[in-house]
């Protein structure tokens, strides 16, 4: 392989300028006895050309994004989707450029950023100017349905509160009941959309060369799409059995808390009672499923409002978090335009997010509510504006992001492992570290919010790659959705459902195309750089005991990652952080270790499985 001297880059700049065939007189005499085609240094010229592009309407895009997603308005829709039809004409034409250089033997950074450009885009549309501006339009309209919260007659919800209804242990059975009915009001209407949307994009992944857009999705993870899609099967079989335990003790709980007629001592769990929307992490149903201990688990909401944190303030404690491994500040354009609190007077789309509009601005947009919860993912979205800054101040535009998404989503879950009774006494928000008998309820605690999200993380892309590839198709959406639901999660809708609800549209990152297995990898991984952080920080005890707070040998270690950004392909990454290219759930188990001892104990005499 050959690697990029200074006098080739120098060529390589030359030659955007403008006249290529000056650029490789070589070339140009091989030209005499071979018929012309494209060479090495066109690769590279290519690629350096498609960076500058790529790194040309950046700033915008994020500016007119961050704009739409701050103001949802019929306008900013609009602009929204004339900016996505252009990155996506964009895109599509790189992505088709790159394939010209297929068979051409390339060195490593050339032949990575190709193969970067071919399978770049989430959604690509064809190459129709009509079907391009139609998918743009669909993709933000499903946007803004979603953060509007508002029926096709104009009845609105707040997602928020209904969310609160469901995570708060008084309420009723009724009550959580009409909570999750509410928000499924929201999507009926996406779904004409949302099968047209697929059509479109169906067809766009066809001309780039994918069977489908899910065999596209799978294709960005450095090894065959076939293969992806058998890794996260096996290290789901890694976690299911402890999965599986956890799911029998919560449904004996809620069984005796709701009786036989609301939740079966043998069936699927009624998704409405486990803590939130989707049933996807059960953090708040804890009280209702926690192991009587002596000593009770610190609970962080109390702690946070009896300490009057601000919403500000909960920031700049996950802010310290990062610097105190090392990470330099956040800019003062972070706190400047950042968004953290729900605005009364417009509509924004609330879900979390981390967003990097150019290499110096960084910023979050979160309708903070002030507990423990959202702190946790206060940290997660840091992790990515950590990220960001890392690759983008070390990496070409190409390489502006993470070994594979699965990291992205990983980084500030990582770090927030460490939020625990030792580091919450460090930073005073307790004044005393209860005894050992409060790590069961702790690890409960974990598990519910953990272990309980593994196989949603899991379905959602399940779901999609049967719709994309056919195998669910449009008249069945909502019916394949609920299969996967009930065979993965042993949750079951707690009302008949028909196909006009579409609830996979009730959940944000189907109407906003978000792939999801990231979120999956991330919860395996996350455990990973975990155990080997604590290794790095010199931390004896049990994996859950580990605070990584005040590390800097352990954020040396971990920014080392960062700065790769997608410089190297992720099972390389990994290897310079744990050692091992592999993925394995082995970390997790070791964490949860002494909880699955104690559901054992709790599980025997019962029925598991459903
Ligand atoms: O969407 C998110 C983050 C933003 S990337 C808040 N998460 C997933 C979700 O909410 O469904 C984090 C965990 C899973
Ligand atoms: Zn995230």
């Amino acid at each position: 392989m050959k690697k990029n001297t200074p006098l080739n880059k120098l060529a390589m700049a030359l030659c955007l300028t403008g006249a290529l065939a000056a650029c490789q007189p070589e070339q140009a005499k091989k030209e005499e006895i071979k018929p012309a085609g494209p060479t090495a240094a066109d690769a590279r010229a290519y690629v350096e050309k498609a960076e500058k592009q790529l790194e040309k309407d950046y700033e915008y895009q994020g500016q007119t994004a961050w704009v739409q997603a701050n103001f949802v308005t019929e306008d900013t829709n609009a602009l929204m989707a004339r900016v996505s039809e252009q990155a996506t004409k964009l895109g599509v034409s790189l992505a088709l450029g790159a394939k010209k250089f297929n068979d051409l033997e390339l060195d490593y950074d050339t032949r990575r950023k190709l193969e970067i450009l071919k399978a770049g885009l989430t959604l690509p549309a064809p190459e129709d100017d009509a079907l391009n501006a139609e998918l743009a339009k669909i993709t933000s309209n499903l946007d803004a349905i979603y953060a509007k919260g508002c029926t096709d007659k104009n009845e609105c919800f707040n997602l928020g509160q209904l969310s609160g209804i469901l995570a708060d242990p008084s309420k009723s059975n009724q009550e959580k009941l009409d909570a999750w009915v509410n928000w499924r009001q929201v999507s009926p209407q996406m779904r004409k959309d949302y099968k047209r949307m697929v059509e479109i994009a169906n067809q766009g992944s066809k001309e780039l060369g994918f069977a489908d857009t899910g065999a596209l999705w799978r294709s960005k993870y450095d090894m065959p799409a076939d293969d992806f899609a058998k890794e996260m099967d096996r290290v789901w079989g890694q976690v299911k059995p402890l999965y599986n335990s956890l799911q029998c003790h919560v449904r004996a709980k809620l069984n005796e808390k709701y009786g036989d007629d609301v939740v079966s001592k043998t069936g699927p769990i009624p998704a409405h009672l486990l803590g939130n929307m989707w049933a996807q992490s059960w953090g708040n149903i804890f009280e209702d499923v926690a192991p009587q201990t002596e000593a009770k688990a610190t609970n962080l909401t109390e702690r946070l409002t009896a300490k009057q944190y601000s919403e500000v303030e909960m920031v700049r404690t996950a802010e310290d978090f990062f610097v105190s491994l090392g990470f330099e500040r956040l800019p003062d354009t972070f706190w400047d335009r950042s968004l953290f609190v729900e605005p009364k007077d417009r509509t924004v789309q609330c879900h979390a997010s981390a967003w990097d509009l150019s290499t110096t601005d960084y910023r979050i947009k979160m309708c903070i509510k002030k507990n423990a919860e959202d702190f946790i993912v206060i940290h997660h979205e840091l992790g990515h504006n950590f990220y960001q800054r890392a690759y983008n101040l070390k990496q070409p535009m190409l390489y502006r992001s993470s070994a594979n998404d699965g990291f992205h989503e990983a980084i500030g879950d990582t770090v927030a492992l460490s939020i625990n009774d030792s580091y919450l006494k460090e930073i005073g928000l307790i004044d005393q570290i209860p005894d050992e008998s409060a790590d069961l309820p702790f690890l409960m605690k974990m598990a519910l919010d953990k272990i309980a999200f593994v196989p949603f993380g899991l379905i959602v892309d399940k779901w999609r790659w049967g719709v994309f590839n056919g195998e669910i198709p449009a008249d069945k959406y909502n019916e394949g959705w609920w299969k996967l639901r009930e065979e993965y999660q042993g949750v079951k809708a707690p009302v008949a459902r028909t196909e006009e609800s579409f609830d996979p549209g009730a959940k944000y990152h189907v109407p906003g195309s978000v792939p999801y297995s990231r979120y999956f990898l991330a919860h395996i991984l996350q455990f990973q750089f975990h155990r080997e952080l604590c290794k790095i920080a010199g931390s004896e005890g049990p994996l859950h005991r580990c605070s990584i707070y005040g590390s800097k040998e352990a954020g040396a270690k971990l920014n080392a990652m960062l700065e790769l950004g997608m410089s190297k392909t992720w099972q390389e990454a990994l290897k310079t952080m744990t050692g091992s290219g592999d993925m394995d759930a082995s970390a997790i188990l070791d964490y949860f270790a002494p909880l699955q001892k104690w559901l054992d104990t709790q599980n025997a005499g019962r029925q598991c499985g459903w």
